[in-house]
């Protein structure tokens, strides 16, 4: 059993070099799913099939008392009927988890266990934030921009509504929405219903979900998420650089069909087309390459339309299958010059861990 006082003093764990995935982060991985590879095929992902990622409860809201409030130089109120009569946009857009990859970090920081599936494309639909800030009014002395969900919870110490900050500046690009539909239907419960941010190109903890109040700040927010978690350090007590927008990945469909437990993938002899996607949050992805022989030789693989300006972009590439085994490899490099590396970076929390994805295939 763990007292209160055991909770406030805990700082994020690194597991033993032996050490296997335990409980608790079983506990977490059963509640926050990853996109099953196979669905990387959809330029839009099925509700169901989205990640998730939930730090604390999904709360239970009320659609007809919702109000969601926006401090700025003056005070706004509004209900979803007054946010589905403002103008309406929809827009694709990749999410990722920032802690995509975690779970193949040596060693391996104790959180929410990602393999490399933290990712899917939503099409959202919602209202600019920029026309409803400043309807609030901008004051002059505004820095940031606070970002309060109806989510209550605890984590290393601190109690807090989920909350995340926006430089001001971040907040007036015309693609900021508030949504309300994903892929043509409410929000889901699990996905903000009934109103989350959607600030394409940024890791997933930006997009706060049943968002309850927006907040104009004169200051650089110290909240839990931003001053702590989400920042790139080596120590439990460095400040770290902070995590924005999204590094270049790829993924592919793992080819064949899947061995049960291992997922090692059975394939046959002869022209195997594969496919995946790329994306990046620093610019369009420019150049994906597919490995088949675990990283030491690459070949440019044909690049598909993307599926938008802020979502990802299909890829293909046909491999000759010769009988043997084999690791299938695939990365990404986008227009703003950023290459998705073999082997990540370590921090000690375990974010933008984009090594390259690894495939065991057995061709017969
Ligand atoms: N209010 C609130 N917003 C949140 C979170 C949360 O726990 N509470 N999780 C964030 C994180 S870390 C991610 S990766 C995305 C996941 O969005 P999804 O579950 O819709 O895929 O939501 C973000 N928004
Ligand atoms: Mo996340």
């Amino acid at each position: 059993m763990t007292s209160l006082e055991q909770l406030q003093s805990s700082s994020p764990r690194i597991a033993a070099e032996s050490e296997g995935i335990g409980i608790d982060e079983l506990r977490l991985a059963g509640r926050n799913h990853a996109l099953p590879l196979e669905a990387l095929r959809y330029d839009v992902t099925p509700a169901g099939l989205h990640y998730l990622l939930i730090h604390y409860d999904i709360p239970y809201v009320e659609q007809e008392s919702f109000r969601l409030r926006v401090e700025g130089s003056t005070s706004l109120e509004l209900d979803l009927a007054d946010l589905r009569a403002r103008p309406r946009v929809t827009l694709p857009v990749t999410f990722e988890c920032a802690g995509n990859g975690r779970a193949r970090m040596a060693p391996r920081p104790v959180s929410q266990p990602w393999l490399d599936e933290a990712v899917g494309t939503g099409e959202w639909t919602g209202t600019p934030l920029a026309p409803l800030l400043r309807e609030a009014g901008i004051p002059e002395s505004g820095r940031e921009v606070v970002f309060t969900g109806l989510d209550h919870g605890m984590e290393f110490g601190w109690e807090m509504d989920y909350a995340r900050a926006l430089p001001v500046e971040e907040c007036l690009r015309e693609e900021v929405l508030l949504a309300y539909e994903m892929n043509g239907s409410p929000l889901l419960p699990q996905h903000g219903a009934p109103l989350r941010l959607v600030v394409p190109g940024w890791y997933g903890m930006t997009q706060v979900k049943w968002l309850r109040e927006i907040r104009v700040v004169d200051h650089v927010f110290d909240g839990f998420h931003n001053a702590h978690a989400y920042r790139l350090k080596q120590e439990a007590t460095d400040v770290g650089e902070p995590v924005t927008r999204i590094a270049p990945r790829a993924l592919m469909v793992p080819p064949g069909f899947p061995d049960f437990m291992s997922r090692t993938r059975v394939v046959d002899r002869g022209p195997q087309v594969l496919t995946g996607r790329a994306w990046s949050g620093w610019g369009p992805v420019e150049r994906v390459e597919v490995s088949a022989d675990g990283g030491s030789t690459w070949s440019p693989a044909e690049l598909d339309p993307p599926v938008g300006r802020w979502a990802w972009r299909g890829w293909r590439w046909t491999w000759d299958a010769e009988p043997g085994t084999y690791e299938l490899c695939v990365r990404a490099a986008d227009a703003a010059g950023n290459e998705q590396p073999v082997d990540a970076a370590w921090n000690r929390q375990g974010m933008s861990g984009t090594s390259v994805q690894r495939v065991p295939v057995v061709v017969r």
